[in-house]
C-alpha cells in the first residue's frame, strides 16, 4: 500500500497578488508526487478561506480531479460515524482523496464549508469525528479524521468521539489543532496535549503547523505535515523546503516540492544606518527563476528623537529581486503604551476575523449570554445579522 500524506494548502493565499499561483502550483505538485498512491490524505486547510470565490473553488477542484483520471485497486468497505448516503459513489473513481477542513475552511453548523462542497460535488471524502475503512488488494486501512474546530473545544470534541483502532488494518489518525507542544498561534491555548492523543494507532496526521516533522507517538509515529506552500511564516520554514509524505504501511517517505520559492529570514538589531545594512545583505541575497520570499525582522529600541528610515522603500527598490517584507519589532520611547497594543496584535497575528471573536465573547460574557460565541460569530461574519438580532431578541429560538 502507499498512502500520500499532505497538509494545508491554502489554495487563493494571495490571489491576485504576485504570489497569487504559488498555492495551487503546490497543490498540483503535491498531487502530481501522490499520484502512485493508493489513497490521498489532505489534513485540513486546503483552502485560504471558509468562503472561497469560485475562481479558487474552480482552480482548486479541477486539480484534485486529476485524483480520478487514474486507475485504483482501493475499495472504500465502510464508513464509520457517517451515513453512508452522504459520499457520492463518484468519489471513488481513481484515488480516494479523503480530507478534513481546518480552522481557515471551519463555518458554522448548519451551513456548507468547502472541504463538505467538495464532497457534494463528487470530488473528495470529508471526515468530521469519522472513520472511513478501506481495502488495498487485501490490506486494510482505516482513516481516523477529526475537522478543525476552536481549540477551547478540542479536547471535548475528541472526548465525545473517542475513536478506537479497527483491527487488522493499519491505522491513520488525523487531526487539525494546536496540540501542546505545536502551537501555531499563542491566542488560543490548546486544549489537547500531544500525550492526550489515543492509542493504538500506526500514525498521528497533524495539519495546521506549516514547519513539517515526524517523531515517534504512543507505539506510532506523528507526522506533522507543514504546508505545502508559505503563508504567515514561521522562522523555521525559512530552514526546510515543503514537502509531501508517503506512508507505505511500514515506513514514511517525505518527498519534497521543487516548485515552492526559497524562504529567506533574517533578524537585524535596531541601528541608526539600519537601511544601509539590510540593503547590503539583500544584494547578496542569489536570485533564482523565482524571487525568494525575504522575511527581515528589525527589532530594538529606538531613541525618542531619531527617525525611524523608511523601511517600504527598501522594499520597493529591491521588489523585482526578490519579495521582501520588513517586520518591525521595535520600541519608541514614550509611546510604550500603544507600542505594546501593536506588539500584542503583531505577536499573535490575530485576524480581524480573530478580534471580532474576541470582541464578541467579552460582551457576550459581559452580559451573561449564554449562546455560544462560536454558533453565531460566523452568521454575523457572513451578514446574517437579522436572524442574530431576532435570536437575541427572542423572536426566534433556534438558528436554524
Ligand atoms: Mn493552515
Amino acid at each position: 500500500m502507499k498512502i500520500g500524506i499532505f497538509s494545508d494548502c491554502h489554495c487563493g493565499y494571495k490571489f491576485g497578488e504576485e504570489r497569487g499561483e504559488d498555492s495551487f502550483i503546490a497543490l498540483e505538485e503535491a498531487m502530481e508526487k501522490t499520484m502512485d498512491c493508493d489513497i490521498i490524505l489532505i489534513a485540513g486547510d486546503l483552502f485560504d478561506t471558509r468562503i472561497p470565490k469560485p475562481e479558487i473553488y474552480a482552480k482548486t477542484s479541477r486539480i484534485l480531479s486529476t485524483a480520478q483520471h487514474f486507475p485504483s485497486r482501493t475499495k472504500l468497505i465502510e464508513i464509520i460515524n457517517k451515513e453512508k448516503h452522504q459520499l457520492s459513489p463518484l468519489a471513488f473513481r481513481g484515488i480516494p482523496v479523503v480530507m478534513i477542513h481546518g480552522t481557515h475552511e471551519k463555518r458554522s453548523k448548519y451551513t456548507t464549508n468547502p472541504i463538505q462542497s467538495l464532497e457534494d460535488s463528487g470530488l473528495i471524502v470529508h471526515l468530521d469525528c469519522a472513520t472511513a475503512v478501506f481495502d488495498i488488494d487485501g490490506e486494510k486501512v482505516a482513516v481516523h479524521g477529526m475537522s478543525g474546530v476552536s481549540d477551547r473545544y478540542a479536547m471535548d470534541k475528541l472526548k465525545d468521539w473517542d475513536p478506537k483502532p479497527i483491527e487488522n488494518a493499519k491505522n491513520i489518525f488525523m487531526i487539525h489543532q494546536s496540540i501542546d507542544p505545536y502551537i501555531y498561534s499563542p491566542l488560543e491555548p490548546p486544549t489537547i496535549k500531544i500525550d492526550d492523543l489515543p492509542q493504538g494507532f500506526d500514525i498521528y496526521v497533524l495539519g495546521h503547523m506549516h514547519w513539517n516533522e515526524i517523531r515517534p507517538l504512543h507505539q506510532g509515529r506523528l507526522i506533522l505535515c507543514g504546508s505545502t506552500t508559505p503563508t504567515s511564516l514561521h522562522k523555521i520554514e525559512a530552514d526546510q523546503p515543503k514537502c509531501v509524505y508517503k506512508y507505505d504501511g511500514n515506513e514514511i517517505e517525505k518527498v519534497e516540492l521543487e516548485k515552492q520559492r526559497k524562504i529567506v529570514w533574517k533578524e537585524f538589531d535596531f541601528e541608526p544606518n539600519i537601511k544601509e545594512r539590510i540593503e547590503d545583505y539583500v544584494k547578496t541575497i542569489s536570485v533564482s527563476d523565482k524571487k525568494p520570499i525575504v522575511n527581515i525582522k528589525v527589532k530594538g529600541l529606538v531613541k525618542k528623537d531619531s527617525m525611524l528610515p523608511k523601511f517600504s522603500e527598501i522594499e520597493e527598490k529591491f521588489g523585482d529581486k526578490s519579495i521582501l517584507n520588513i517586520n518591525k519589532n521595535l520600541e519608541v520611547e514614550g509611546l510604550q503604551e500603544q507600542i505594546e497594543m501593536l506588539k500584542t496584535f503583531k505577536t499573535n497575528r490575530l485576524s480581524p476575523e480573530e478580534h471580532g471573536l474576541r470582541i464578541l465573547q467579552n460582551n457576550l460574557d459581559q452580559m451573561n449570554c449564554r449562546i455560544k460565541v462560536e454558533d453565531i460569530f460566523d452568521y454575523l461574519v457572513e451578514g446574517n445579522t437579522e436572524l442574530i438580532f431576532n435570536l437575541l431578541t427572542g423572536n426566534q429560538k433556534t438558528l436554524k
